[in-house]
């Protein structure tokens, strides 16, 4: 993108260097901005992909299609990469772009403040910056939920989160118990069924699950495609035509295609699993999709070996020795682990987010987590952020997402810099106005179909995008000057969420 001329200069925090960090920090160099600060809370980058390093971890999006439109990747073992490759391959683009040297890792974000026109920013080194923009790019899914069952910290073997694994435990012959069945849970209970000793898989809700075979690519495969980046992106865009025409389709309304998908987890259901009796306590009494829909293609497998038993009863409390289900059986085990997921609602915090006249996110958020577009927020001017609320697109590329959001913000500092906006503030009314249309949306999609997940918020409303990816892709693809303030207001009290 050329720079305006005649434009100002601006400085850039962008916090977080994870997928979403990375690519804002390119895109804001081809933009010509110089001045870009990546702040990184831990020692590495690759944000999701260096946190879950679980058995089994693997990108459920075809691989092909998990990259950045600018750079393919022809060398992925899988159609579903493995989370080792994708977080080597975040690595690898950074350091072609040389990002990776300008990372300060180690440094996470403790305050950040609105002040007389810029954003103050205070971190763990202590250190002190100063700019006009920043670009909040911290992961929607990072902060483990620990599930709230009395006793949790009594049990005396091992136990960790899925997003914390414990390399040092080797499991084979231990007695293992899990708990969960999402999307998580599935990838690791297929490879850890296999190592295991015996495995007790704890349900609270089944999951549908559709299988697309994996598929390991040849040296031949990767040859055709080395040096070839328009055979890569057109490799891409037909996965996401796929995908855009069928999983997307299917959980925002479209009877066909839910359909075809219905039919499809059903149907892997009933030819993966023999045994009536064990299929039946996998069945879900919700829509497919309802929940995130679950691609893999080795749980079912793993639940029907000998070494694995799936646990339907209720968990009533852990204890020293196991995990006690509401028929007062004590299972023992060795080890815990919980595949229970994440708080999405967390975004940047517990980072200290203050925008104009001291709001704090927490104020701005105390009803309810919603932005504009999902990317601005009223009262906090200059302020955007990655994979904001609604932003995920069921079971598409969350980088497709992205680069979206970046191209968008891109125009909005544009905008600003050639005078035409005096600061980037959404308004409270084109806040409320996007939020009603989603509220619109959300009517004809799956996820109100009864079920409980992540996707829904506290009063029960997805935090999902609920209509198509074309329309993702039209409303972000030209701010519209009406929705942003054209004054700074003066001080004022701030501005508070109404009651
Ligand atoms: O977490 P989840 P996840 N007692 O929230 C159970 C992404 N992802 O880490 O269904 C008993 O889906 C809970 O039960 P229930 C993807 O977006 C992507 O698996 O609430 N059980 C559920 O079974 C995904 O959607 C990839 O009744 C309890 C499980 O724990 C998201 O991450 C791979 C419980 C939590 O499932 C989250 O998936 C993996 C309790 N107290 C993940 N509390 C890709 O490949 C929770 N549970 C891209």
């Amino acid at each position: 993108m050329q720079q305006a001329s005649n434009s100002k200069n601006p400085s850039v925090a962008v916090i977080g260097a994870g997928m979403t960090g990375i690519l804002m920090a390119i895109k804001l160099r081809e933009a010509g901005i110089e001045d870009v600060t990546i702040l990184e809370k831990a020692d590495q980058l690759g944000g999701t992909w260096r946190e879950n390093t679980y058995p089994g971890v693997a990108c459920d999006v075809p691989a092909h299609m998990y990259t950045y439109s600018f750079r393919g990747n022809p060398e992925w073992s899988h159609r579903f990469a493995r989370g080792s490759e994708i977080q080597a391959y975040f690595q690898q683009v950074a350091d072609e772009q040389g990002i990776s040297g300008k990372i300060r890792f180690n440094e996470a974000v403790e305050t950040c403040h609105y002040v007389d026109g810029k954003w103050q920013l205070t971190t763990s080194q202590g250190n002190f910056l100063e700019v006009d923009f920043v670009v909040s790019a911290t992961g929607i899914l990072h902060h483990p939920a620990y599930p709230d069952i009395k006793g949790l910290d009594t049990f005396q073997g091992k136990m960790w989160h899925t997003a914390r694994w414990n390399h040092d435990v080797d499991l084979a012959g231990k007695r293992v118990g899990i708990i969960g069945t999402g999307s998580t849970a599935c990838q690791v209970i297929g490879e850890i069924a296999r190592t295991s000793g015996e495995l007790t898989v704890f349900q609270r809700t089944p999951q549908w699950i559709i299988r697309v075979p994996d598929k390991e690519y040849s040296e031949r495969d990767k040859a055709s495609l080395r040096g070839k980046q328009e055979k890569l992106a057109a490799l891409s865009r037909r996965y996401a035509f796929v995908l855009r025409n069928t999983f997307s389709k299917a959980v925002t309304g479209s009877k066909l295609q839910h359909a075809y998908m219905s039919w499809s987890a059903k149907r892997n259901l009933r030819k993966s699993v023999r045994d009536p009796e064990l299929r039946a306590r996998l069945t879900p009494d919700y829509p497919v999709g309802c929940k995130r829909l679950i691609i893999n293609s080795t749980f079912y497998d793993a639940i029907q070996r000998e070494n694995v038993s799936l646990e339907t009863t209720a968990i009533e409390r852990i204890c020293e020795q196991g995990v006690v289900t509401s028929d007062g059986v004590t299972h023992e085990l060795d080890v815990l682990i919980l595949a229970t997921g994440f708080h999405p609602f967390n975004f940047m915090r517990p980072m200290d987010l203050r925008g104009r006249n001291g709001l704090s996110i927490d104020e701005a958020w105390s009803k309810k987590v919603q932005a504009y577009r999902s990317v601005c927020l009223p009262g906090f001017p200059n302020f955007f952020l990655m994979l904001g609320p609604n932003t995920p697109i069921g079971n598409y590329s969350v980088i497709a997402m992205s680069e979206v959001q970046a191209a968008y913000i891109l125009k909005l500092i544009d905008q600003w810099r050639a005078g035409k906006l005096p600061v980037v503030e959404a308004t409270e009314a084109a806040k409320r106005r996007f939020n009603d249309y989603l509220r619109e949306g959300m009517k004809n999609t799956v996820w109100v179909g009864g079920c409980q997940s992540w996707y829904l918020d506290d009063d029960g409303d997805p935090a999902m995008w609920p209509y198509s990816w074309q329309q993702w892709e039209k409303e972000l693809q030209q701010p519209d000057p009406d929705d942003f303030v054209r004054e700074e207001p003066a001080e004022q009290e701030p501005l508070r969420p109404a009651a």
